[in-house]
């Protein structure tokens, strides 16, 4: 392992707006900083501050339920201090970051918050990355550490994360969740046991607490570029982001929260999810899978109040429900979808099938929260992806020359806001095209806002396929066609799917007299190590690509294409 530290300040966009608070970071201009202060969305306490403060109010109610585990409010927060002082036993500093891929569960939580409260920043890896991914976000973050569970589906995350370790500049401790370790790695288990002596940990870590404008976690950005890009998100703005989503969703010390999706997304994590929970005093009962029985166990024998889903996974859970009523459902108040758009008639399903209300959750990893709430009208709970969760969230429907559409009309959304960043971390060059120049970032969402005020969302004009919610950047997936040498031309957009929403679908014209078989595809995706959810699923080959009048390949008739053949397909 090398040991070189973190390069020097770079990138920051419209600098004449925008001081960095830290190297590659984009903060709020200062005028909106203190609006937002002054208005009270940003309350100048770390993240952590929150959730430590509501834990003395209510020490003794179970805060986490994973499996037989149950740990109370003050037993996660022991382990948390426990977890941070181990951390900085190994040498992490405030701002120092942790790549975290791990699986659903307590392990998960602990770290996150034992990170939170040191300052330390998690980056919020997807348990489906692979090496490819994993390098590339321990590198671009300038990670010091790696958490991975061992050996998942075959898969072992542990030998990858060393050998990650070895090439990398900076990664200098692999953590694992494993029942045995390797000697070169550390037992994350162990390192997340409960401070020894509470009282002295709680007060040691109280005395240094994280800055609040500083970085609380780095998400993931959904993606149009070759790679994720990093968003920043402060204690501020964070701790705003999950206290609000708490209050539209109506969370409290009685909200037993269901986490199915990845927590490491947004969505679970902060919408309210986990943080929103412990942020009230509420219960996180955590579940390693969305197969409808194993959920449907929980709820009943947990008491599970609210949870959250992709479409694809709720429509799984109604088609289970309407075939077999056997569980209780009874306690289940609340199923929030969002992460791509919702069909009319599943979302009409929800009440009747499942006895609880749906929220439709239209967010993103860039900050905009947009929610349904839970008293309005059915017409627009089924119908409409909701509206902004805060007063000082502004939005704008432009046309291509940003110009503001008709009202009512479609166009694409741009936002700014008290927990939308202003830019991507280390990122100038793609700030330039992603954020206007005063500062709106552009969602690539199409949209039509409708005179109550609620939002449809009606496609996109971003280059990315939404596969039940994962994000996949169609320039990633056709730089690695490129890698093939048969290749003259790629394009890769997504395919209509009735379980998933959409797939990858990748056309290819080949060079003269080569042929090019998505088992080739696979292969070098493979071999890059690629995570498996952005392979492509269909190929289609051609002789040349359609183009639009400014010479780009027209992906919007390549959609329309496998559109069509998949329903002559079916037709046949
Ligand atoms: C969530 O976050 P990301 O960052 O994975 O993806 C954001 C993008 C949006 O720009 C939009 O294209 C799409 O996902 N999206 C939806 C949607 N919710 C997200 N498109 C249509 N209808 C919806 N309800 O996906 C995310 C973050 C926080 C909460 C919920 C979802």
């Amino acid at each position: 392992m090398r040991t070189a530290r973190r390069s020097e300040p770079s990138e920051t966009v419209n600098t004449d707006v925008v001081a960095p608070t830290s190297a590659g970071v984009v903060s709020w201009p200062p005028e909106a900083a203190a609006r937002y202060r002054a208005e009270g969305y940003w309350e100048d306490k770390p993240l952590g501050a929150h959730l430590y403060a509501q834990a003395d109010a209510t020490p003794d109610a179970v805060a986490v339920v994973d499996g037989p585990l149950r740990l109370t409010h003050a037993e996660l927060m022991a382990r948390a201090d426990g977890a941070a002082l181990r951390l900085r036993e190994l040498g992490l500093r405030p701002d120092d970051r942790i790549v975290v891929q791990l699986p659903n569960g307590w392990e998960f939580i602990v770290l996150t918050l034992a990170c939170l409260r040191l300052g330390v920043v998690p980056v919020m890896a997807l348990p489906a990355h692979r090496g490819h991914e994993l390098t590339y976000l321990a590198e671009h973050a300038e990670a010091r550490a790696i958490a991975v569970p061992g050996v998942v589906k075959d898969f072992d995350h542990e030998a990858v994360a060393h050998d990650i370790a070895a090439r990398s500049d900076t990664l200098e401790h692999v953590l694992v969740v494993a029942d045995t370790v390797a000697p070169s790695s550390v037992d994350l288990r162990a390192l997340c046991a409960p401070a020894e002596q509470p009282a002295e940990a709680r007060a040691d870590l109280d005395a240094t607490p994280p800055d609040p404008d500083s970085v609380a976690v780095f998400l993931l950005s959904g993606g149009t570029t070759g790679l994720p890009k990093l968003i920043a998100r402060t204690h501020n703005d964070y701790a705003y982001n999950a206290k609000r989503a708490g209050e539209v969703c109506g969370f409290g010390p009685d909200t037993v929260y269901l986490g199915v999706l990845p927590l490491s997304h947004n969505f679970p994590l902060a919408c309210p999810g986990i943080l929103g929970a412990f942020a009230v005093g509420g219960r996180v009962v955590v579940a390693s899978s969305p197969d409808p029985a194993k959920v449907f166990d929980l709820i009943e024998h947990e008491g599970v109040t609210v949870t959250a889903a992709v479409p694809a996974v709720a429509q799984r859970w109604l088609d289970f429900r309407e075939a077999s009523d056997r569980h209780d459902l009874s306690s289940l108040r609340v199923l929030q979808v969002g992460g791509a758009r919702v069909a009319d008639e599943v979302a009409s399903r929800v009440r009747p099938v499942l006895g609880c209300t749906l929220q439709q959750v239209f967010g993103m990893a860039e900050g905009l929260l947009n929610y349904t709430r839970l008293d309005d009208p059915e017409e627009v709970i089924a119908h409409t992806q909701g509206r902004p969760m805060c007063e000082a969230d502004e939005i704008l429907v432009v046309d291509e020359s940003d110009r503001p559409v008709a009202p009512g009309e479609p166009g694409v959304l741009l936002t700014r806001g008290p927990y939308t960043p202003r830019g991507y971390y280390r990122a100038a060059e793609q700030n330039t095209k992603a954020f206007t120049p005063d500062g709106w970032y552009r969602t690539g969402d199409i949209v039509r806002l409708r005179p109550d005020g609620n939002l449809v969302v009606e496609g996109r004009d971003k280059d990315m396929i939404n596969r039940a919610g994962e994000k996949i950047s169609a320039e990633e997936v056709e730089n690695f066609a490129y890698q093939l040498p048969e290749v003259s031309l790629a394009a890769a957009v997504a395919m209509p799917d009735p379980d998933l929403g959409e797939r990858v679908c990748l056309y290819v014209v080949p060079h003269a007299g080569a042929t090019v078989g998505i088992d080739d595809m696979r292969a070098v995706m493979e071999q890059a190590g690629a995570a498996r959810f952005k392979w492509p699923e269909r190929l289609v080959t051609v002789d040349e690509l359609p183009t639009t009048k400014v010479g780009k390949i027209d992906k919007k008739a390549l959609r329309a294409d496998i559109a069509r053949r998949i329903e002559e397909g079916a037709a046949r």
